[in-house]
């Protein structure tokens, strides 16, 4: 049995909102760099306990895999007793984080695997074809950013006082396929409250990590 949690990711991705609460909880965790685009990255590792080959993947230290960002950051927010803070106490906004969590993975991260990977989802194999299914699904996920941004309206942070998982999701997931520049034009004040949540004391030096200043 592992003594502590094994986080596979690599940097600007989107395990960096895993490896913030892992942070934020004070859980002990091993870092092992994997992704698709980096070939010598340890992928085959990836592929036996993660068949999508996709990050973030965490290994519990009692071994279990846990995929699927979302889920990740609920079973640390219900399940770990360190995890506590990542979740609002009350129930009612307890239930529109959970609400947020699944909406930013079921259309934001969704998009996002669209936009990067287009020949995957169409059959067209010319770079027209496969460009306006990429511009299509920017346009696409823009408008699903306007949406949250319009629905979860926490001040100063979307969990409440503090940031938790919604927070830490939603600051990682916004920063792919332009969406800080539309919402720069579209939605001030919401970026407002994302940069906020990246400016943290827990967020922003793992921040520092993955992206450049
Ligand atoms: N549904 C997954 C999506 C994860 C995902 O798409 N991760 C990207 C990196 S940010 C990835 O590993 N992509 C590699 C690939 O699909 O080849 C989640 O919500 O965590």
């Amino acid at each position: 049995m592992n003594e502590t949690y094994t986080l596979y990711g690599s940097r600007g991705s989107g395990s960096a909102a895993v490896e913030v609460a892992l942070e934020a909880c004070g859980l002990a965790y091993r870092m092992v760099r994997a992704a698709t685009w980096e070939p010598d990255s340890a992928l085959e590792e990836l592929r036996r306990v993660n068949p999508m080959q996709q990050i973030p993947t965490l290994v519990l230290p009692d071994g279990g895999v846990m995929t699927e960002s979302a889920a990740i950051l609920l079973h640390l927010g219900f399940d770990v007793p360190a995890g506590r803070r990542l979740l609002p106490e009350d129930s009612g906004a307890r239930a529109q984080a959970i609400r947020g969590l699944v909406f930013i993975a079921a259309n934001c991260y969704s998009a996002i695997s669209i936009a990067d990977y287009p020949e995957r989802w169409t059959l067209s194999t010319d770079d027209k074809g496969r460009e306006d299914l990429r511009q299509g699904t920017r346009k696409q996920l823009h408008r699903h950013w306007e949406v949250f941004a319009d629905t979860f309206t926490g001040t100063p942070f979307l969990s409440g006082a503090q940031p938790g998982a919604l927070d830490f999701l939603a600051a990682v997931v916004s920063k792919w396929a332009g969406t800080r520049a539309h919402l720069r034009e579209n939605r001030p004040k919401f970026l407002g409250t994302l940069e906020s949540i990246e400016a943290h004391d827990i967020v922003a030096p793992v921040f520092a990590r993955h992206w450049d200043a």
